[in-house]
């Protein structure tokens, strides 16, 4: 169904009640040239739920090519993540309509959106309103220094879970808690956890992931979705997809107790 609800809702579906969901990152840039459908068909036989093609910087010129050589390796969404405008193409099954809720800078805050608006409604892609929120992770990343915009302040759990807020009563899909492509290190947990603790809508979790048992804490924390790119972009990595995806698929998401009441149960 173009335009509708249709992944998203069987994203809800697939992850409800405890379960979680594992969506694997593809940068066109990285990838391209690459055998990429002998990776995407591993990671579907791995049970990868998912994939994500886009990035902050990716200088990609046909988006539309790039979707197509990825949804015909597999069966799986394929749910574009777009830097920009430019990356909007009618070939994905749905796509992340970002907004870097974190930041100030109203380019990234409406300003694509509304240039992106007409030509979405026009290819009648599906869209997933997603409240981007990066979140300091070490050193400056890409979608950082893309947006110019201060991510969320690491150790300030309760800061981040009052975006969150926001953005549910906002009417937003989802939050996704963003370290960054390849940070140094990934939202903490206890980050995690406090931004559960107050909202409903599932929450993606992104970025600095190298081991399934982070991935796994992510969703202990509280994620529906986990995203791993980087890992799997380097060498002798694609073996470890099925660890990966028993990791996600093994573990109870936790569901802190939902307190909206009270703006001051996280941790400081
Ligand atoms: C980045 O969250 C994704 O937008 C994935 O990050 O590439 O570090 O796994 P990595």
């Amino acid at each position: 169904m173009k335009g509708g609800k249709a992944v998203y809702e069987s994203l809800l579906s697939a992850c409800r009640e405890d379960g979680a969901l594992l969506f694997v990152l593809l940068d066109p840039d990285r990838f391209m040239g690459n055998a990429v459908g002998g990776f995407v068909r591993a990671a579907e036989h791995a049970g990868v739920d998912g994939f994500l093609v886009g990035g902050s910087l990716s200088a990609v010129t046909d988006m539309t090519q790039v979707v197509a050589e990825v949804k015909s390796a597999t069966t799986r969404p394929v749910i574009l993540f777009p830097g920009g405008v430019h990356h909007v193409t009618g070939a994905a099954d749905a796509m992340l309509l970002l907004s870097v809720l974190s930041g100030r800078n109203p380019e990234f805050l409406i300003g694509q959106h509304v240039v992106a608006a007409p030509i979405i409604r026009r290819l009648g892609v599906e869209c997933i309103s997603t409240a981007y929120l990066l979140v300091e992770s070490g050193r400056t990343t890409a979608a950082e220094f893309m947006s110019a915009t201060k991510p969320l302040p690491r150790h300030k759990p309760e800061l981040a879970a009052a975006h969150a807020m926001a953005a549910e009563l906002l009417g937003f899909r989802c939050v996704y808690l963003e370290a960054g492509s390849g940070a140094d290190e990934p939202v903490p947990d206890s980050l995690v956890e406090a931004v559960a603790r107050k909202i409903e809508i599932p929450i993606i979790v992104g970025g600095g992931i190298r081991s399934p048992e982070t991935a796994a804490s992510k969703v202990r924390a509280g994620a529906s979705v986990v995203v791993v790119g980087n890992y799997f972009e380097e060498k002798g990595h694609e073996g470890d997809l099925q660890a990966f995806s028993d990791a996600v698929h093994g573990t109870q998401r936790g569901k802190p107790r939902n307190d909206p009441l009270s703006s001051h149960t996280a941790e400081r």
